[in-house]
C-alpha cells in the first residue's frame, strides 16, 4: 500500500461521568480525528497519544481516522476490571477478540478519492475479514481461517469489534446462541440471541457455551444492508469454533443468518438491550435538539457527467445533518477553537455541564438506510428509538436502564433519542460510522465550552501535536 500521509489515530474513550461529580481527565487533543482535533501525522513524524481511561473497562476500538485508512489500520483495546473485581457474569474459561473488517484489492486512499470523484456509491468490499482472514467461502482462502480451539463444556467470552468501513454485519455461530453482556464497553443485562448486528465502530461482548456435540462450527459475519439498490459483498467471512476432538477433515457446520435486509431482526438486540445498572440518565434536560440525518442527491454540475456524476439519476451523492453537508476543514477545528480563529465554528452549543437530549431523525431523499452515528468524547444513554417520525408526545423513553453506548444505529426511516451530559471540554466529532456517508458529509462537531477551573477546562495542546 502506498501511504503518503500516515494515519492519525482515533481512540474511543469515555469521559468519566458520574452522578457524584467524579474528577475529569481531559484529553481532547488525543482524540485523533483528522482536521477535527489535530492535523494528520505526516510521514516520518510521530505523535504520542496520552490519555487516561477513567472508570472504563471493556472492549474498545482504536483506528486511523483520516480518509478511509481505518480499513487497514485498526485494533482492539481491552481494559480489564481492577484486580479482584469480578465480571458481573460467570467467569469465562477463555476470552477471544474477533475484529471484523472489509478488504479491497486497492489502496484505500485511492479508493476514497475514486469514489468521491465519481459522485456515485462505493464499490463493494472484495472480502470481509475476521481477524484478518476471509475464510473458506472466498477463493484461495480455504486454509486462511481464523480458529478458536474449544474445550467442550466451557464458556467463552468473545469480544466482537467492528472496524468495517461501509457495511454493518450480522454475526452468528452455527447451532450456538450468543448472550450479550457488554456493548460499547459498558455492561448490559444478559440478552440471549441467535444472531446480532454490529455496526462499524461498535464493540459487543458475548458469552458462548460450548454445549453442543463435538464438531466444528462456523462463526461468521454476513452483511446487513437496510438500503435498497446498493451493491454489497454477499459472501460471509467465516472463522471456526472447533471443539477438541472434532475431525479436521469433517465439513464445518454453516451458520444461519436472517435475510440481508431483515431490519426487524437486526433491530431486535437494540430494542431489548438494557444497561446492567442505572447509569445515571439525566431525567431533566437543559437542551433539546432534533437533527435530521440522511442521504441526498445533488444536481450534476460537472462537464464530464459520465465520469463524475454517477449517483442516482445522473446526480452526485451527498449526505447531511440538518441539511448541511460537513466539509472537512483544512485546519484542525480544535486548534481553531483554542486559538479563537474566526470562521471555523460557532459557540451556540449549550454550556459546560448541560444535560442534552438529541433526537436523530433518519430522513433521506434517495431512500433510507440505517446510520450508525458515533459521538466522540462522551458515551450517551440511548433512551428511545422507533420507526417513522419522532413524536415527543407519544415517544416511549426508557429513563431507567437504557444502554450506555457511543455508537447508535439510527433505524432506517426511524429515529433514536440519546441523552448525555456535555461535561468534557473540547471539540467532539459526531458522524456516521459508515465511512462513505461521512465522506459525503454526514458529520458535524460539538464545541463543549470550558467550565470552572483547570479540571473543567481544555488543557493546552501537547508540544508534539501535528500541525497543518
Ligand atoms: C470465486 O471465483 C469465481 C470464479 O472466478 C467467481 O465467480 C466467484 O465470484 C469468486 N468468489 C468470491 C467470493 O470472490
Ligand atoms: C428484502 O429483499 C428481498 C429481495 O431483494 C425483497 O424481496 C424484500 O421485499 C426485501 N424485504 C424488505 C423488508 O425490504
Ligand atoms: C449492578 O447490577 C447487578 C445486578 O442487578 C448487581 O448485582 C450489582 O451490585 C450492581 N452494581 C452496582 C455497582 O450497582
Ligand atoms: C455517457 O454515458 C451514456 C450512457 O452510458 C453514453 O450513451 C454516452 O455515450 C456517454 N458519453 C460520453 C461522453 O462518454
Ligand atoms: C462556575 O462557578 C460559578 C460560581 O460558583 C457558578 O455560578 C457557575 O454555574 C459555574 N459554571 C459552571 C459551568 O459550572
Ligand atoms: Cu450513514
Amino acid at each position: 500500500m502506498m501511504v503518503h500521509r500516515l494515519p492519525s489515530l482515533m481512540l474511543f474513550w469515555w469521559c468519566s461521568r458520574s452522578r457524584h461529580g467524579v474528577r475529569q481527565r481531559l484529553s481532547c487533543w488525543a482524540d485523533g480525528p483528522a482536521y477535527i482535533t489535530q492535523c494528520p501525522i505526516q510521514a516520518g513524524r510521530s505523535y504520542t497519544y496520552e490519555f487516561t481511561l477513567v472508570q472504563q473497562k471493556g472492549t474498545l476500538l482504536w483506528h486511523a481516522h483520516v480518509s478511509w485508512l481505518r480499513a487497514t489500520v485498526h485494533g482492539a483495546i481491552v481494559v480489564y476490571p481492577k484486580t479482584g473485581v469480578p465480571y458481573p457474569f460467570p467467569h469465562p474459561y477463555e476470552e477471544h477478540s474477533l475484529v471484523f473488517a472489509e478488504y479491497w484489492h486497492k489502496d484505500v486512499l485511492r479508493l476514497e478519492e475514486d469514489v468521491m470523484s465519481s459522485g456515485g456509491g462505493a464499490p463493494p468490499a472484495d472480502a470481509y475479514l475476521i481477524n484478518g482472514s476471509p475464510g473458506p467461502l472466498y477463493n484461495c482462502s480455504a486454509t486462511d481461517v481464523y480458529e478458536i480451539a474449544v474445550v467442550p463444556g466451557k464458556t467463552y467470552l468473545l469480544r466482537l469489534v467492528s472496524a468495517s468501513l461501509n457495511t454493518e454485519h450480522f454475526f452468528a455461530i452455527a447451532d450456538h446462541r450468543l448472550t450479550i453482556v457488554e456493548a460499547d464497553g459498558e455492561y448490559t443485562k444478559p440478552l440471549t440471541v441467535d444472531s446480532l448486528v454490529i455496526a462499524p465502530g461498535q464493540t459487543i461482548n458475548v458469552l458462548v457455551q460450548a454445549d453442543r456435540p463435538i464438531d466444528t462450527y462456523d462463526m461468521a459475519m454476513a452483511p446487513f444492508m437496510s438500503a435498497r439498490n446498493v451493491p454489497f459483498q454477499k459472501t460471509p467471512a467465516v472463522a471456526h469454533f472447533r471443539y477438541s476432538g472434532a475431525g479436521p477433515e469433517a465439513p464445518s457446520r454453516p451458520a444461519e443468518f436472517p435475510a440481508f435486509n431483515d431490519s426487524l431482526t437486526a433491530d431486535f438486540a437494540l430494542s431489548n438491550l438494557r444497561s446492567l445498572n442505572d447509569t445515571g440518565v439525566p431525567l431533566v434536560v437543559d437542551a433539546n435538539l432534533l437533527f435530521t440525518i440522511g442521504l441526498a442527491v445533488e444536481q450534476c454540475h460537472s462537464p464530464h457527467p459520465n465520469a463524475s456524476c454517477r449517483g442516482p439519476g445522473g446526480g452526485v451523492f451527498a449526505a447531511a445533518m440538518n441539511n448541511i453537508a460537513f466539509v472537512e476543514p483544512t485546519v484542525s477545528l480544535l486548534q481553531a477553537y483554542y486559538d479563537n480563529t474566526n470562521g471555523y465554528y460557532t459557540e451556540d452549543f449549550p454550556g459546560f455541564g448541560s444535560r442534552v437530549q438529541l433526537v436523530l431523525q433518519n430522513t433521506g431523499t434517495v431512500g433510507t438506510e440505517n446510520h450508525p452515528v458515533h459521538l466522540h468524547g462522551h458515551s450517551f444513554h440511548v433512551v428511545g428509538h422507533g420507526t417513522g417520525n419522532y413524536n415527543p408526545t407519544t415517544a416511549q423513553l426508557n429513563l431507567a436502564d437504557p444502554p450506555y453506548m457511543n455508537t447508535i444505529g439510527v433505524p432506517a426511516g426511524g429515529w433514536a433519542a440519546i441523552r448525555f451530559v456535555a461535561d468534557n471540554p473540547g471539540v467532539w466529532f459526531m458522524h456516521c460510522h459508515l465511512e462513505v456517508h461521512a465522506s459525503w458529509g454526514l458529520a458535524m462537531a460539538f464545541v463543549v465550552k470550558d467550565g470552572n477551573g483547570t479540571m473543567e477546562s481544555l488543557p493546552h495542546p501537547p508540544a508534539d501535536l501535528p500541525r497543518c
